[in-house]
C-alpha cells in the first residue's frame, strides 16, 4: 500500500479498517500503551522486544505496568482480539509493516554520554526489511540532530533506499507522564516533525487517526526532538531553583513550600517543589542529550548542567537532615534504625528508575544505619538488597527515625502520633517531600526536620 502514497483522509479512513500495519519497537512504558493505543484504533500492530520476557508476558496478554491505569485491561483485549502480535523478531516485522515506530530507551552512561546504541541496533535491523513508502516515526528521545545525523544514515545505508524519497521518517517525541501514560496518550498534544513535508503529513495524519489529539508540526525531526527537551529541562531547571531557594531558606529560618505556595497565586508563577532530588528515566538523563549537542558546537548550556548538579546534591542533604534530626536526640546515624516510607522516583508509581532514594539509602546505610522499607507501591518486594515490610506499622516499629522520601497518595494525612508511638524514642523524623506538617510532627515529639522547611 505505501503509507507514504496516501492523503491524510486515506491514512484515517485505512486505520480505521485496519488495512494499516504498525510495528512498535521497544514495549516498554511508553512502547506497550501506544502498541495497545493504536491496536485499539484498528491498526494491525506487531510489537517488538528484546527481552524474551517481555513477548512471553504479552503474548499472553498480560502487562508489566500494572501501575499504569486502564494498561493492563487494554493489553489483554488487544492481545485477546489479535489486533496486537507480539514478538522478538524486529526483521520480520518490519517487513511486514507500513509504520514502525520506535520506542527504545536512549539512557546515558556512567559518564553522562547518550547511550543510543538501542535506537542503532533497532534501525539497522529494520532498514534491512524496511518496505518501500513505509514511514519509520522515532519516539524515543534523542537529542537535536541526531535523527539526521546518525539515525537517517543508518537507514539509508542498510535499506538501500533514500530517506524522504523512498520511506518517511519523523519524529513523534512522546509526552506521556508515567503513571498516567494512557490519559496523556489521548489528551496531550502530539509534535511530530518530518524529513520532509510528506513525511511530516503522513505522521501527523497518523496521530491525528489513531490518537485522536492536536497535532503540532514542526520543520523537522530535530526541531521536534529540541521541543521535547526543552519541556523537560525547563522542568529540571525549575525543580533545581526550587531546590536552591529551599537550601538558602533552611539557613534563614523560612518555610520554603509556604514562599512557593504564595508564590502561586501570582498568575505567572510556575510552581515546582523542592525535594529529595529528581529522578525517573526522562529528567535525570534529558539534559545530557542536549549538553553533548552543544559541546559539539561550542556552546555549552550553563544552566541546564549546574541544574543537574544542584539536583543530584539533594540526596546527599537529605542525609545530612537525617544525621541532624538524629543527633538533636542525642542518637547518631551509626547504629539507629532508620524508617524509610517511600522509594519510588515519584508519587503512586511502581518504578524506581534513577529515584533519588537509591542514594540516600545507600549513604545511610555505610554510615552505619539499619534500615526498614515501607512504600505501598513495593510491598514485600526486595529494593536495594532490602526486603520491604508489609506495613508501614512493622517498617516503623522500633525505629529511631522516620525518613519520608516519596509523596505517595497512602501518606497523605499520616497520624505522626501513631508513628511517634510506634518508634523508639526520644526519635526523629525527616521529611523529604513536604509530606506531614512539621507543627504536628514536632507536637508529637519528633525531631523534626523537612527539605527546604524551617
Ligand atoms: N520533582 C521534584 N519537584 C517537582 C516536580 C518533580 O522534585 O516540583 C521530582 C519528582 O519527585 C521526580 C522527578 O522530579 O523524582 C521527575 O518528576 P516528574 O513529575 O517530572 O516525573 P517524570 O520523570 O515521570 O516526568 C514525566 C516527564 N514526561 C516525559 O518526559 C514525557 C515530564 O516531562 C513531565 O512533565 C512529567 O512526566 C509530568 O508530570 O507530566
Amino acid at each position: 500500500m505505501g503509507i507514504m502514497n496516501l492523503s491524510r483522509r486515506e491514512i484515517l479512513d485505512a486505520v480505521k479498517t485496519g488495512k494499516i500495519q504498525v510495528c512498535v519497537i521497544g514495549l516498554g512504558r511508553i512502547g506497550l500503551p501506544t502498541a495497545a493505543v493504536f491496536a485499539e484504533a484498528g491498526a494491525k500492530v506487531i510489537g517488538v522486544d528484546i527481552n524474551p520476557e517481555i513477548v512471553r508476558l504479552v503474548s499472553s496478554g498480560r502487562c508489566q505496568f500494572p501501575d499504569e491505569p486502564g494498561l493492563s485491561e487494554l493489553v489483554e483485549r488487544m492481545v485477546k482480539s489479535g489486533r496486537l502480535r507480539v514478538t522478538g523478531d524486529a526483521y520480520s516485522a518490519a517487513s511486514e509493516a507500513d509504520v514502525i515506530i520506535i520506542c527504545v530507551p536512549t539512557p546515558v552512561d556512567e559518564n553522562k554520554v547518550p547511550d543510543y546504541s538501542a535506537v542503532r541496533t533497532a534501525c539497522e535491523t529494520i532498514a534491512k526489511s524496511l518496505r518501500r513508502d513505509s514511514l519509520i516515526i522515532i519516539e524515543s528521545t534523542v537529542g537535536p540532530g541526531t535523527v539526521e545525523d546518525m539515525i537517517i544514515p543508518i537507514l539509508e545505508l542498510n535499506s538501500g533506499m533514500r530517506a524522504g524519497t523512498d520511506f518517511g521518517v519523523a519524529s513523534c517525541p512522546e509526552r506521556a507522564d508515567p503513571g498516567r501514560i494512557l490519559k496523556d496518550l489521548r489528551s496531550v498534544p502530539r509534535v511530530v516533525g518530518g524529513v520532509d513535508q510528506r513525511s511530516t503529513e503522513a505522521a501527523s495524519a497518523l496521530y491525528e487517526a489513531v490518537l485522536g489529539v492536536k497535532i503540532v508540526k514542526v520543520s523537522n525531526p530535530k526541531t521536534a526532538n529540541a521541543v521535547k527537551l526543552t519541556e523537560n529541562l525547563f522542568r529540571d531547571v525549575n525543580i533545581a531553583l526550587a531546590n536552591e531557594f529551599a537550601l538558602l531558606y533552611e539557613r534563614l529560618g523560612i518555610d520554603t513550600i509556604e514562599v512557593i505556595n504564595a508564590c502561586s497565586t501570582k498568575y505567572n508563577f510556575m510552581p515546582h517543589y523542592p525535594g529529595a532530588g529528581v529522578g525517573g528515566p526522562c529528567l535525570p538523563q534529558n539534559p545530557y542529550y542536549l549538553i553533548v549537542e552543544g559541546v559539539k558546537v561550542g556552546n555549552i548550556p550553563y544552566l541546564v548542567r549546574m541544574a543537574r548538579e544542584i539536583n543530584d546534591r539533594m540526596p546527599d542533604h537529605v542525609v545530612t537532615l537525617v544525621a541532624e534530626a538524629l543527633n538533636e536526640v542525642g542518637k547518631t546515624v551509626r547504629g539507629s534504625k532508620i524508617a524509610v516510607l517511600g522509594v519510588a522516583y515519584k508519587p503512586n508509581i511502581h518504578d524506581l528508575q534513577l529515584t533519588p532514594m537509591e542514594k540516600v539509602i545507600k549513604r545511610l546505610m555505610e554510615m552505619g544505619a539499619t534500615i526498614t522499607i515501607f512504600d505501598p507501591m513495593f510491598i514485600g518486594e526486595v529494593v536495594f538488597g532490602i526486603q520491604a515490610e508489609a506495613s508501614l506499622a512493622d517498617a516503623v516499629r522500633g525505629a529511631d527515625c522516620i525518613l519520608i522520601g516519596t509523596a505517595h497518595r497512602e501518606f497523605r494525612g499520616l497520624d505522626v502520633n501513631a508513628l511517634h508511638r510506634l518508634c523508639n524514642s526520644p526519635a526523629a523524623l525527616v521529611d523529604a517531600r513536604h509530606v506531614v506538617d512539621p507543627k504536628e510532627a514536632k507536637e508529637a515529639g519528633f525531631a523534626y526536620r523537612g527539605v527546604g522547611r524551617r
